[in-house]
């Protein structure tokens, strides 16, 4: 039997109301004991409100005011029994009430705990469960759709799908093992011609599925260029404030600055860098290592070089430095056009814009660019996010129908049997089927806030 946790379930801090949640056998019980005047366990209908006091049955003090509502095994979100109590928000008494809560017998419950135990007790798989802190952490109005599709089991059928064509092919080629004879052969082009219908349909959801968690993971676009280009001032612009400081003079950039913002849902994580330019500097070399660094993970990079000016061995040695993406940003048009852009190898293939961010010219089609981008990464159509968990057991569930089909017709069968069933196991891991050590679950959860 499962003991009782209790929680304050909203954000710490003074607002309208607090809500303490309390699930598990004692709920009920528990919470009786701290309401005044004294109530019976009849007195919890399920599905209903009810008005009371809270009161240390200890001393002779009120808490404060409250209304109680109870939901009932298993119709709950735990699918325990689960009391809420809604009291005034305030900086202390809620806390008081929770230790009183604690008091009585309940335990605090651990980060996350309230939808473990949805999971454990059969109300939510593990991908729907992981889909409430996608829905808990959406930033935008597409991440929170599909955190909620995920939520009401979208992604779980696509996937139930997967599994019930598995486990149909399971059955065919166990069959052939043990009763070879009693059985017509098995058509070898045929389950060949499925186990690559499944390995194409894993391989399209890891991707579809990767796209949608850009929605919640973001994607990073990294300013770049050497100094004194107007790095700082493009970014200012991009974020609408002035965040970055400006000065006339070269390396007053010297470490990399982030904020996020939100382009079409998309959270993006915008950085400023250092100019990078040889410098015999500590901190400012400092500054331009990190400024690689991201300008290498970033999804994107806006290349700035300053218009007015020859291209200068600074901008092509940087130029060369990088591999990726990249948007080129010609700035300072209005100090007059300088560039030729025939000394940046390959630079015809990347978007160029030429923009002031002084007089503000071509600043709104720079940011259509950077919005095309960023769909492109994300592209419409990345209809559900895998979390990087789902994401790393579908595709070690993708490698061994990969080995099934490759071993078909020259490993034993068998061993294709082992491959198609150790696939199985990696989707049955995502949806929580299979046992799933305590510490992996710990660790599902851990990211959850308390009360959750
Ligand atoms: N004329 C002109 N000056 C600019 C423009 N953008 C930035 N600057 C100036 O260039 C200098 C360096 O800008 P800053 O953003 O600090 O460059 P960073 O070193 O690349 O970050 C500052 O004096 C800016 O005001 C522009 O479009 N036109
Ligand atoms: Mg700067």
């Amino acid at each position: 039997m499962r003991d009782t946790i209790c929680a304050i379930s909203t954000p710490p801090g003074i607002g309208g109301i607090a809500v303490l949640r309390v699930s598990g056998p004692d709920a009920v019980n528990i919470v009786a004991k701290i309401l005044y005047p004294p109530v019976k366990a009849e007195k919890f209908k399920p599905n209903t409100l009810f008005h009371s006091f809270i009161k240390d049955p200890d001393k002779d003090e009120i808490l404060d005011e409250a209304v109680i509502s109870f939901m009932k095994a298993p119709h709950s979100y735990t699918g325990e029994d689960v009391v809420e109590i809604s009291v005034h928000g305030g900086r202390l008494v809620p806390k008081l009430i929770l230790e009183l809560l604690i008091k009585q017998g309940a335990r605090l419950a651990e980060p996350g705990e309230f939808t473990k135990r949805a999971f454990l007790n059969g109300k939510l798989d593990l991908i729907q469960a992981r889909s409430v802190l996608d829905l808990i952490e959406a930033r935008s109005r597409r991440g929170v759709r599909i955190a909620l599709e995920k939520l009401r089991g979208k992604l779980s059928r696509r996937l139930e799908e997967l599994r019930d064509k598995l486990l149909y092919l399971l059955k065919e080629i166990e069959a052939r093992v043990e009763f070879e004879e009693d059985v017509p052969p098995l058509d070898e082009t045929k389950l060949k011609e499925e186990l690559i219908y499944v390995k194409n349909l894993i391989d399209k959801y890891v991707e579809e599925g990767e796209r949608g968690a850009l929605y919640f993971e973001g994607i990073e676009i990294a300013i770049v260029g050497k100094p004194n280009v107007g790095k700082s001032t493009l970014f200012n612009k991009l974020l609408r404030y002035e965040r970055a400081i400006v000065t006339p003079y070269a390396g007053t950039t010297r470490d990399v600055i982030s904020e996020e913002i939100i382009i079409e849902g998309v959270p993006v994580k915008l950085h400023d860098t250092a100019g990078i330019r040889e410098t015999r500097e500590l901190i400012e070399s400092i500054g331009i290592e990190r400024a690689k660094r991201v300008a290498t993970s970033a999804h994107l990079v806006l290349f700035v070089i300053d218009a007015s000016q020859e291209i200068d061995e600074d901008d092509i040695n940087l130029w060369n430095l990088l591999e990726g993406e990249r948007i080129l940003v010609l700035n300072k048009i209005d100090l007059g056009i300088k560039v030729d852009l025939s000394k940046l190898k390959n630079a015809d293939r990347f978007k160029t814009y030429l923009i002031s961010c002084i007089t503000g010219e071509g600043l709104e089609e720079l940011e259509t660019g950077i919005k095309e981008d960023i769909h492109q990464n994300v592209e419409v159509g990345g209809e559900f996010a895998l979390s990087q968990r789902e994401r790393a057991l579908l595709l070690e569930a993708g490698q061994e129908i990969a080995s099934a089909i490759q071993g078909l017709g020259g490993i034993p069968l068998d061993l294709i049997s082992f491959h198609v069933s150790m696939s199985l196991r990696k989707l049955n891991e995502i949806f929580g089927i299979e046992n799933i050590p305590e510490e992996i679950l710990n660790s599902i959860f851990k990211d959850f806030c308390i009360g959750k």
